[in-house]
């Protein structure tokens, strides 16, 4: 058992202000740490305690482990949640953290450092019976041997960098021709990214879905708590996700989660984290990595397995038992997620700025809104583009689509540009109903991804309603319809305030 009362969170926006109301739940204080950026964001008003940081650039605050280990100290802060993205994958910071007599909240710096290195996790899987993708599993070491065994995997291939990951240093290969000076480029491309030039080859694996495994460990049991559904996605940025997957059944996710907590057990893992997958037509599945974090898409799982798994972690960490039943636990229906982003679909998923002028948060049941900021905040670049993550629970499927459009009518998001019209269009579509996805589904669906209509124009509509609906509430008058016209929603409704 390891005590600890207070957490600091090194980390910003949503995901910091979901772990700072886990950690009230767990009856501990938090810490934020904030940029010259964030001053003003909920999470840092939500905390117990706020330390500034540096300023905005991410290498000046988020990602300096000297000022965050300081702010720790300076609070008295005795353990450090790292939320995703910036540390949370960095083996140096577990240790550093450990090493300043800090508890880490997250896996040993041995797991994460076994998953970082592609290669060694993919033989570290083969041995532990995790089905990998066809391929090699040390980097290559000439042009001979690649051709040697592409032949053998059969074209197309991919080049994989062996400390790549989440997309990043991957490239097709369809011919002999292009392989030798595939593996060049991408191996100096690698050296630059990731300082280390190793590259692999895999089979290429068409249209397959994304679908990833949640599992959690503490120091006597490793489970799993089914799969995500994450193939609507467009350059690697994940868009939706779900849980369940349309596309596995009971059996499927038995052999799928046995794999996942194989391949935990197999890296000594603590804490929550992701086995992610490719599922191919044919129903075969392949491990491609595993995240050792918490993850953006984690509330689809809270939801249909009833387990709030940041709370969890904190519990593991503090050497304290899971609170999941024995046994194999199955989902309870259906939980979706809309990451809103300002992105703006018509201009390419450009990221915009801007302040946000009006904000409406979608509610009723089954509607959860994970937001990291508030109206009146400014949106830089600073950052990534994520606003806000809109998750819904329904008894089945299309119950949650058709609960995931009635809250998307109700966000109303003015100022900055988002992908909201997108996800409108996406949850109206018929083949997106139908649950046909594969990771290519947004390639295929250009329609999608462009813009109908006028954001500015939609803006303005959006603050003349605002504006009506705050006269009509405090004059108490109800807005009725033309004499002899028929009376609309909006109408009826403000005569049902009029009235009461
Ligand atoms: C692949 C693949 C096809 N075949 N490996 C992308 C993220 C990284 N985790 C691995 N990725 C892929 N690896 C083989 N052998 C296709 C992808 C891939 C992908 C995977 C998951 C979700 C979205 C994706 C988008 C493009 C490519």
């Amino acid at each position: 058992m390891r005590n600890v009362r207070r957490v600091l969170i090194a980390n910003r926006g949503e995901i910091a202000l979901r772990v700072i109301r886990a950690c009230h739940e767990e009856e501990l204080e938090a810490v934020a740490v904030y940029s010259a950026a964030d001053r003003t964001s909920p999470y840092v008003r939500a905390a117990d305690y706020a330390v500034p940081i540096g300023p905005p650039p991410a290498a000046e605050s988020y990602l300096a482990i000297d000022k965050l280990l300081a702010a720790a100290e300076a609070t008295g802060a005795d353990a450090v949640h790292p939320g995703y993205g910036f540390l949370a994958e960095r083996a140096a910071f577990a240790e550093a953290v450990e090493a300043a007599g800090l508890v880490f909240v997250g896996p040993p710096a041995g797991a994460i450092r076994a998953m970082g290195d592609k290669t060694e996790a993919r033989r570290r899987m083969m041995a532990a019976g995790v089905p990998v993708v066809p391929g090699a599993s040390a980097p290559m070491r000439d042009a001979a041997a690649a051709v040697a065994l592409a032949r053998e995997l059969g074209f197309p291939v991919m080049v994989k960098a062996a400390a790549g990951g989440g997309g990043r240093g991957m490239r097709i290969v369809r011919t002999e021709e292009e392989l030798a000076p595939s593996l060049a480029t991408a191996a100096s491309e690698a050296a630059k990214a990731f300082g280390d030039s190793g590259v692999y080859l895999e089979r290429f694996i068409v249209a397959p879905r994304h679908v990833e495994i949640q599992v959690l460990a503490d120091a006597n049991r490793t489970v799993h708590l089914g799969e995500r559904e994450c193939s609507v996605q467009r350059r690697h940025q994940k868009l939706v996700e779900e849980a369940p997957s349309p596309a596995v059944t009971p059996e499927l996710r038995a052999r799928m989660g046995a794999a996942a907590v194989a391949a935990a057990q197999a890296v000594d893992y603590r804490g929550a984290g992701t086995c992610e997958f490719l599922l191919a037509g044919d129903g075969a599945f392949y491990f491609l990595e595993m995240n050792t974090r918490i993850q953006v898409e984690h509330p689809v799982t809270e939801l249909v397995y009833g387990v709030d798994l940041v709370r969890e972690q904190l519990r593991i960490a503090r050497g304290l038992p899971m609170r999941v039943p024995e046994g194999s636990p199955s989902p309870q229906g259906w939980a979706m997620e809309c990451r809103i982003t300002s992105e703006d679909p018509s201009a390419g998923f450009l990221p915009s700025t801007g302040r946000i002028d009006y904000l409406r948060i979608p509610g009723g049941p089954g509607v959860r809104w994970d937001a990291g900021v508030d109206t009146g905040d400014e949106v830089t670049l600073f950052y990534d583009s994520l606003l806000a993550k809109l998750i819904v629970w329904a008894p089945d499927r299309p119950q949650a689509i058709d609960r995931m459009l009635r809250a998307l009518d109700e966000l109303v998001l003015v100022g900055v540009p988002t992908n909201q019209g997108f996800h409108r269009r996406l949850f109206s579509d018929p083949a997106f109903r139908a649950g046909e996805l594969d990771i290519q589904f947004l390639d295929r669906r250009p329609d999608l991804l462009a813009a109908a209509g006028d954001p500015a124009r939609d803006a303005e509509l959006a603050v003349a309603a605002a504006l009506a609906e705050d006269a009509a509430r405090g004059s108490k008058r109800p807005a009725v319809a033309e004499p002899g016209g028929a009376p609309g929603t909006w109408s009826r409704q403000a005569r049902v305030d009029g009235l009461r």
